[in-house]
């Protein structure tokens, strides 16, 4: 309800791949899903089918808010409106990417960098090591190829001008309990003097 109120586009992320928790997300307003763990073509098809009305899924009927959003002709355009981006924070779907984009209207990928840290057997802010590193250029690569999106969570500022400078469509510069605690830690130190 706040998103409605500016001209951004509500995104939301949720908790697993599942029919029940995405058509509730998109019946609430949700234009765009970002869905964690995709490690697999089927996955990424089971994902798609939440987000898309008959024949190319099975989402079902009920945009209680959706149509706030989108208006009365929101059912036919809803199929080709919303975002689909699966992430890729696995050593299983960092292999099975190319497989996972050519999933027919998969919108594009969302790089989880602290889980893929982790897979890669590092901890979880390895956000520069090399390997780490190497396997977010390789997935901006293998998506922009396909012409698909790529996002990425960014830890820090550090790391999100750095994607940028990589060339992701979109990036998250850090949570909104780091960015609560970085200006309200930069204006009590002003206060402080
Ligand atoms: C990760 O880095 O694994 C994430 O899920 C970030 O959103
Ligand atoms: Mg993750």
């Amino acid at each position: 309800q706040a998103i409605s109120t500016t001209n951004a586009a509500p995104l939301v992320r949720c908790s697993e791949n599942g029919l029940g928790e995405i058509n509730k997300l998109l019946d609430a307003g949700a234009y765009g899903v970002i869905c964690p763990l995709i490690n697999s073509k089927e996955d990424a098809e089971r994902f798609v089918r939440a987000c898309h009305y008959s024949p190319r899924g099975g989402r079902s009927y009920g945009p209680a808010r959706g149509v706030l959003y989108g208006g009365k002709d929101y059912f036919e355009h809803a199929n080709r409106t919303v975002l689909t981006l699966a992430m890729i924070e696995t050593r299983q779907g960092l292999a099975a990417v190319e497989d996972i984009l050519s999933v027919p209207d998969l919108d594009g990928i969302f790089i989880g960098p602290s889980d893929l840290a982790i897979e890669l057997g590092l901890t979880p802010d390895s956000w520069s090591d090399d390997k780490v590193d190497q396997a977010i250029k390789h997935l901006i690569e293998v998506s922009h190829a396909r012409g698909k999106y790529v996002g990425i969570f960014c830890g820090s500022v550090e790391m999100a001008e750095r994607m940028k400078a990589y060339g992701v469509d979109m990036l998250t510069p850090g949570t909104d309990v780091q960015l609560l605690r970085a200006e309200t830690s930069r204006r009590i130190n002003i206060l402080r003097g």
